[in-house]
Formats: C-alpha cells, sequence, structure tokens
C-alpha cells in the first residue's frame, strides 16, 4: 500500500541572482505527537523539516534518502513545476512512491516566489 504523506519545508523566494540550491533530506524518524493520533515523519530528524531558501528561478536539486518502512514521496505542495511536473511528488499521479531504503533526487525551479 503506498501512502501520500506531505513533508512541509517553507521555501522562501526571493528576486535576484540565479545559484543552484540543494539539499539531502534524511528520512528515518516517526514521532509521536500529543494532540494527534497520526504519526508524524520528520526530514533530517526536525519537523517541519529544514527550511530551503532559494531566489526566485533558482534551481533546486534535493535528494531524498528514504529509510521507512513505507513507501512515500515528497509532495512540493505551491511549487509550480513548469516542465518539471513528474518532480510533484503526487504518490500515483505524477510518480511511483520511493521504496524503503532507496533514494530519489528531486529537481526543479523555485517558482513562485513566496513559501510553498
Ligand atoms: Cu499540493
Amino acid at each position: 500500500m503506498h501512502t501520500l504523506v506531505i513533508v512541509v519545508m517553507v521555501m522562501s523566494v526571493m528576486t535576484t541572482q540565479q545559484a543552484i540550491v540543494s539539499e539531502t533530506l534524511t528520512i528515518d524518524t516517526i514521532f509521536s505527537y500529543s494532540t494527534s493520533t497520526k504519526p508524524i515523519i520528520a526530514a533530517n530528524y526536525t519537523f517541519l523539516g529544514p527550511l530551503i531558501q532559494a531566489y526566485e528561478n533558482d534551481p533546486i536539486i534535493v535528494r531524498v534518502i528514504y529509510k521507512l518502512a513505507q513507501p512515500t514521496t515528497i509532495h512540493w505542495h505551491g511549487m509550480f513545476q513548469i516542465g518539471t511536473p513528474n518532480m510533484d511528488g503526487a504518490v500515483g499521479v505524477t510518480q511511483c512512491a520511493i521504496s524503503s531504503f532507496s533514494e530519489m533526487t528531486y529537481t526543479s525551479k523555485a517558482q513562485p516566489a513566496g513559501t510553498a
């Protein structure tokens, strides 16, 4: 069974010069949360996950190292994904889930300005 898990990362997109922005997310931890019956999946042992900052239109490269049992994806909510629809992270729609103990590298552009 595939489960879509949304890891929220705030992407503050400003408007000046272009540079490649890269990040590695290791996903190997599930936290419990006192006011929820649902578990929290952490990236780099943090929740909401690390902040990724980029200038608008910067190339974004995110390597995801996935070490949990349930296959999943990273969904980039709010990002346009122009030219990279296969990087949106909608499991079963734009990609297959990332298998347990495997990895995937997401590549896209920081668009639009704002937070995601
Ligand atoms: Cu979304």
